[in-house]
This record gives structure tokens, sequence and C-alpha cells, in this order.
């Protein structure tokens, strides 16, 4: 379906509800792999039980300017063997002539897990490997091929991306969580092998610091790392963003290095209609573009968000400015 021409912090498409987009630019045009949010009766909670998506659709647009195509169904959950329910944020990357979808969603004993599906098409459709990635765990996987074409996977996400139970590398359904003055959890990464199907070794922790070296702390919710990662290389150097999650904001932090540490600099979006801030950053014809969500569309409910897009700037330095819709 083919939409009108889309303007800035205008929802991309206005058929389907969509969130948590991460963009990219295949074969000269801007792809766009969304969460695809669906309504329903159930329960709202800090476990994120309204998130209850089954499928992904992709998008894509000829140009910045242009109208946004939705190429249709890309994946459904039932075509994924190892899965049973919440397929959340997405990302995508291509090698070798093979585009792969990276996504989250809970196994079958309810562990979110990440799968990876392959197809001849950035547009889809995929086709789910049998089994999630071996050693993978949380959500929100985002994708990274650096200039040297090492592949990394940033991912993890609280609360109900349960990344706070795996502490000890294996999974604890009543792990305590931390103390405010505790060092943050902290996002976590795995370099990808050569066929973008398994992890070079087991998924480490990247270590986000304040200007003086000092670990952010678990209770410092205005900084510390919650979700939703994006990794982008500008000049050279390394540009790692989140969401802080319960205060709404998307920062980020550099570092001259893809595994950190990372520094922390400031926030990139204020808070949008909606408890979630999802983003991606790419450039596009010489121009930095933020993607991201909200939920005005819905009048706000939390769990009909619509993707939108701004464009991002930066300063002399290199650092990002802030933007606040
Ligand atoms: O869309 C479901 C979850 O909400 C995502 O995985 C998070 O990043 C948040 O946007």
């Amino acid at each position: 379906m083919i939409e009108k021409a889309v303007g800035p912090n205008e929802p991309l498409v206005t058929h389907l509800f969509t969130a948590d987009p991460s963009a990219h630019v295949f074969e000269g045009r801007i792809y766009i792999y969304p969460s695809h949010d669906i309504d329903h009766d159930g329960p709202t909670n800090d476990n994120g039980d309204q998130y209850v998506m089954e499928d992904y659709h992709v998008l894509s647009m000829e140009n910045i300017t242009s109208p946004c195509v939705d190429h249709g169904a890309a994946l459904h959950i039932k075509d994924v063997p190892w899965a049973s329910q919440q397929m959340w944020a997405p990302d995508a990357a291509y090698r070798d002539g093979t585009y792969y979808l990276f996504f989250p969603a809970r196994d079958k004993e309810g562990i979110f897990r990440i799968g990876v599906a392959t197809s001849s098409s950035p547009a889809g459709p995929f086709q789910a490997k049998e089994s999630y990635i071996p050693g993978s765990f949380s959500i929100d996987p985002a994708v990274f091929v650096d200039d040297d074409d090492r592949v990394y996977m940033y991912f993890g996400g609280l609360w109900g991306g349960q990344l706070e139970k795996w502490q000890t590398g294996a999974f604890q359904p009543d792990a305590i969580e931390k103390g405010p003055e505790e060092p943050a959890y902290k996002p976590r990464l795995a370099e990808l092998s050569d066929d973008l199907l398994t992890f070079k070794a087991a998924p480490h922790e990247i270590d986000i610091i304040d200007e003086d070296g000092k670990p952010l702390l678990a209770g410092d919710e205005e900084r510390r790392y919650f979700e939703g990662p994006w990794m982008h290389k500008y000049n050279g150097r390394y540009y790692l963003s989140y969401s802080t999650g319960s205060t709404h904001k998307i920062v980020y932090a550099m570092s001259d290095n893809p595994c950190g540490p990372f520094v922390f600099q400031g926030m990139i979006l204020s808070p949008v209609l909606g408890w979630t801030t999802h983003h991606s950053i790419v450039e596009f014809g010489g121009k930095w573009y933020l993607f991201y969500h909200d939920a005005s569309l819905s009048g706000g409910v939390d769990h009909l968000r619509s993707v939108k897009f701004t464009e991002l700037h930066y300063d002399e330095d290199g650092r990002i400015q802030p933007i606040s819709l």
C-alpha cells in the first residue's frame, strides 16, 4: 500500500500502527524495519504485556520526501519455529546478496531470545531459522556493520526485556534488582560470525561512563541505559544512543572504539507522547535523520504507536544537537 508523501514528524503510514524503527539505506532506498503494533483487551504493565505484536511489515521510501510503501507482511510469528509471542523491535543488515532480519521474541519458555530470518530482498518476505541465535537473550537487537566489515550486535532491555535477570550469565526469574547506588545495568555486545547467524563469542557488557570516567549508576535514570540501543559512526567516532526508559529520553554516548567504553554526552530526543521511546539514525543524501515513534496517532495509547522521522544535526565538535518536538 502506498500512502501520500510523508513530511517530517508525520506518521510514515496511517493504515498500521508501527514502532521501534530501524532505518537503513539498501539499494538506494530508505528501508524501515519497525515493530507492528496491534490492539487487544489484555493488561498493560511494566512487564510490557501490552506489546503483543505478531508480525513485521517492512516500509520503504525512495527518498525522504516520497510516499512510504508498505511491503506487506514480511514475517509472522507462526512461521518462527522457536517463538511463542511478542515480536518486538527488529533490525536488519545486508551481506553478500542476503538481507538479514534480527528480531526478539519470547521462546516457548517465555524467555526473550533474538532470532534471525533471511531474504534475497530488503523488503522480504523473510524465512526464519529453526532456532534463535545460540547464547542470545533479552531484546532490541541493533546490528552495526563497521567499515572493516566486522558486524556487531548491540542489545538488551530492562523490565519487560528481562536484562536484569541475566546478571549471572544465566536466566534468573527472581533476580533481585540493583539498588540506586550500584552501577547501572549495561547493554550487551556480541560480534557476529561471518554468516551473521551466530555470535563469535558470548555477549559481553559495554561500559557507559561519565566525563570523570565513573560508571553511570542504576539510580541515575536521566542517563542510565534502559533499552533500544543504536550504533552509528560519524567522522570516525562511534555513537551509542539509547532510551532511558523511565525518563523517556533518547540519549547518547561516544567512543573511539565500537566496543567502548562510551562517554555519556547528552540528550538527542526529549520525551514523546507515550511511555516508550525508540529510534534509529541514518544518513541519506548527505543529511542525517532520526527515525522515532510516538503515540500521537492513537491519541496516546502507548501500545499503538507510529513511526516518524526528523532531521538530525551535529555541531562542529560532532555533538548531536538535541531535538525537542
Ligand atoms: O515495542 C516493544 C518494546 O517497546 C521495544 O522492544 C522497546 O524498545 C520499546 O519500544
